[in-house]
């Protein structure tokens, strides 16, 4: 039995008083810092720093505060050898994170939310993780309509990366995203989880978010925190490897890893 390979684990700290996941428990650098480090000893290759929380109905932060929250961050990691993502959809930020050696650019907008953000990527040579947007986090909730969710998403997720193209950045450098919860009700996440393969364009990888998500919650009956949320996020994690995706972004490390190692020597022994 051949299995596609095993995806990377991207972990997430978000520098931020109001995530929904991690909120408030990582502000200071120094204990983001650390929370980061720990990550990659459990087997994180990328950690994804952001400083806005993205959660439906979350009010936007000031360029200035957002970069005050993840420079210092961005700095630390970068000095320490850790391979650093900057989750931001402002082209001022990612380029000054990308100055202090980031050298992954997570746009959830796709390039949508600042018109800068193409030409800050174009003139750098970080990655680019595309994600399919649909508007900020106080209006996603009403932007959640479609007639055919799958074609949808995968027809703006194309444009996005036909209009990244044209502005400069090569494909082997965009990893596309579905957005799962963003513009989605759990409905709409589940059908685009069973129709990954028909998302994005031809030979691009794909990075998922699904760890901890609203849409997990609600499916496990009487066990909504987040941090509760870990098993189911593991289980989908193990999907997902099986879906061939490229790199799953997770808040637990450590339960991705087992996850992952499970789902490796199920493959290999059965290739023996
Ligand atoms: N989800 C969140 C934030 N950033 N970035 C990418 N590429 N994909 C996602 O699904 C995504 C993201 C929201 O979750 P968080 O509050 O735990 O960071």
């Amino acid at each position: 039995m051949r299995s596609p390979r095993r995806p990377e684990l991207w972990g997430v700290v978000n520098v931020t008083p109001d995530s929904f996941s991690d909120g408030g428990l990582f502000v200071s650098p120094d204990t983001a810092t650390s929370h980061a480090l720990k990550m990659v000893e459990q087997g994180a290759s990328v950690i994804d720093v952001g400083g806005e929380s993205t959660r439906p109905g979350a009010s936007r932060v000031s360029p200035e505060e957002e970069s005050a929250r993840v420079i210092p961050v961005v700095t630390a990691l970068a000095k320490a050898g850790v391979v650093v993502s900057i989750d931001t959809t402002r082209a001022s930020t990612a380029a000054a994170a990308v100055d202090a050696g980031a050298r992954i650019i997570n746009d959830v907008s796709g390039g949508l939310a600042d018109s800068e953000m193409f030409a800050v990527v174009a003139a750098c040579d970080a990655e680019y993780v595309l994600m399919h947007w649909r508007g900020h986090s106080d209006q996603m909730d009403s932007l959640a309509t479609y007639d055919d969710v799958v074609g949808e998403v995968s027809a703006e997720l194309h444009a996005r990366v036909s209009a990244a193209t044209e502005a400069g950045i090569d494909t082997s450098r965009i990893i596309v995203d579905p957005g799962l919860g963003f513009a989605k009700t759990p409905a709409h996440n589940w059908t685009l989880l069973s129709h990954l393969s028909e998302l994005a364009p031809e030979g691009l990888r794909m990075i998922v978010g699904a760890s901890r998500k609203r849409f997990l919650g609600e499916l496990l009956t009487g066990n909504h925190e987040p941090a509760e949320r870990d098993g189911a996020s593991a289980a989908l994690g193990v999907l997902l490897a099986e879906a061939g995706v490229f790199a799953l972004r997770v808040h637990n490390v450590g339960a991705h890893r087992e996850a992952l190692d499970v789902w490796q020597a199920f493959h290999e022994e059965g290739a023996s």
